[in-house]
This record gives C-alpha cells, structure tokens and sequence, in this order.
C-alpha cells in the first residue's frame, strides 16, 4: 500500500476545550508523520468550500457557524496534514465516527463530542475520507511551501507588484 496524505482540523471546540494537546497524542500511535501544521482562522469561504459537498444539508447553516467558530466565541482552528501508509483509514480510526453518540467511547469524537439541541454534531475534528477528498482539502487549506514534502505538482507563478507583509 503506498502512502497518502490526510488533512486533519481540530475543530473551534478543540481548542477551546483545550484539547489539542490530548489529540495530537492520540494521532501520534498512528506512527505517521506530520508534514504541514498551523493554526488559522476560518472564514465563510473557507468553510463553504470544505463543506461544498453538504451545502444543501438542513444542518449546514449550524455547521458553518460551528467551523467559523461563531458557536464558540473564536474562529481559530489547527490544521495538520499527516502522511503515510493508510493515513486516511488510521487517522479516521483514531477520530471515531461522525454522530459523537455512535462513535467508540476512546475515539476521539466519542470521548470528546457531542450532539447540539439543535442536532449538530459538534465532532471535534476533521479528518479526510478518501484520498480524493484528502487531495481537494489539503490543496484548499495550506500552500505548497507550507508543506514539507512535494505532494502534488506545483508550478511557478510570476506576480509584480504584489505587497507582502514581513516582520519590521
Ligand atoms: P465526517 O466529518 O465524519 O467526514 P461529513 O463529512 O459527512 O462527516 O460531515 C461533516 C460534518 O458535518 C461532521 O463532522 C458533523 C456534521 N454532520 C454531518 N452529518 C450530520 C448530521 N446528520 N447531523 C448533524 N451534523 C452532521
Ligand atoms: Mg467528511
């Protein structure tokens, strides 16, 4: 089996659970290799594009908020791209499954989620399903240079006139 790539977000509540810490232990008996790693901010672009496939769900309003980080008072998240043999199936192993009630009780999403009053699944963390989706997400969420290892093929783009922000 060759080795993939997986995208893993700890979700708003994650962080404010202080939880981080607690799940990056748990993904590190999958003995994989963490090859990008960050803490960002999710806007509504972000969100509606790693969810495009559920835009039409009743509960995508709610899971939008959830992963904006409007439920939780603060919009930062962390995301971390794994590698390695059967990344996909061994990170999801660890995150459990989606509904936190039928989850195993030490997955991640059983001992640590929840279900919402208003029947969102507030999971934790995100892990990709397919090496399809892998591929989609880690493209959408980091930039090649963040990335410690050449996953996908890139190209050079030449931009004048572009204004960075360095350190003073
Ligand atoms: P997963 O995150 O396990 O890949 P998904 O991609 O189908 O599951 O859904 C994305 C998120 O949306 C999920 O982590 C929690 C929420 N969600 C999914 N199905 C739901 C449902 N039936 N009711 C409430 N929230 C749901
Ligand atoms: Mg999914």
């Amino acid at each position: 089996m060759a080795n993939e790539s997986t995208l893993v977000i700890i979700k708003p509540d994650g962080l404010k659970k202080s939880l981080t810490g607690n799940i990056l232990s748990r993904l590190s008996e999958t003995k994989l290799k963490i090859i990008g790693a960050k803490v960002l901010c999710v806007d509504r672009e972000l969100a509606d594009k790693h969810y495009q496939h559920l835009k039409n769900e009743p509960f995508y309003p709610e899971l939008a908020k959830y992963i904006t980080g409007e439920l939780h008072g603060d919009n930062r998240v962390m995301a971390l791209v794994y590698w390695g043999e059967k990344a996909i199936l061994k990170v999801r192993a660890i995150a459990g499954e989606t509904n936190p009630e039928k989850a195993d009780p030490v997955s991640v999403r059983g001992a640590y989620g929840r279900i919402l009053t208003s029947g969102l699944f507030e999971n934790v963390i995100h892990a990709s399903s397919s090496p399809e989706e892998a591929e989609r997400e880690i493209r959408l969420w980091f930039k090649p240079e963040e990335i410690v290892q050449e996953l996908y093929p890139t190209q050079e783009e030449a931009v004048t006139g572009l204004k960075r922000r360095v350190w003073k």
